[in-house]
């Protein structure tokens, strides 16, 4: 529905290169709603959280030193169809996958670095943001031009 929410992160490298602006402005320019947005540095208990499926992954320890190596901006962005749409904006896990015209495929050359993360499905897209967001740092919030304007 309309109220559809997906959690999106600008990670280490991202923020190193300076593409926060350009990831904000792609999902701002689509049409999604920001309803909120933080910068942190993560720990290692919330990003084994995060990525619970890969620890037995061989590339697990490379994974947690990179997502630790420097913050992250972390953002929940609101409309519809968002989760699998975003997915789309991001372009595939591996840059050298990634269709040009996406985030990934714009931005990145190796799955190692590959700037961003998004939720990919809507029960993961639930689950993460409880766990990276508390419910009230989330603002459910109205456009001007559907405001009254008669006060
Ligand atoms: P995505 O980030 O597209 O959802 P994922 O959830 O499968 O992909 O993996 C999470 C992250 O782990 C991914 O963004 C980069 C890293 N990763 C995945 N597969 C990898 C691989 N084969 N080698 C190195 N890193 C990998
Ligand atoms: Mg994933």
């Amino acid at each position: 529905g309309a109220k559809e929410r997906t959690l999106v992160a600008v990670k280490p490298d991202g923020v190193q290169r300076r593409l926060v602006g350009q990831v904000i402005q792609r999902f701002e320019q689509r049409g999604f709603k920001l309803v909120g947005l933080k910068m942190l540095q993560v720990s290692e208990d919330l990003l084994s959280e995060h990525y619970c499926q890969l620890r037995q992954k061989p590339f697990y320890p490379n994974l947690v030193h990179y997502m630790t190596s420097g913050p992250v901006v972390v953002m929940v962005w609101e409309g519809h169809n968002v989760v699998q749409t975003s997915r789309t904006m991001v372009g595939h896990t591996n840059p050298t996958e990634a269709q040009a015209g996406t985030i990934r495929g714009d931005f990145s050359v190796h799955v190692s670095r590959n700037v961003v993360h998004a939720s990919d499905s809507l029960e993961g897209a639930q689950r993460e943001i409880q766990l990276w967001f508390q419910a009230k740092d989330l603002l459910d919030w109205d456009c001007c031009d559907q405001a009254s304007t008669s006060e």
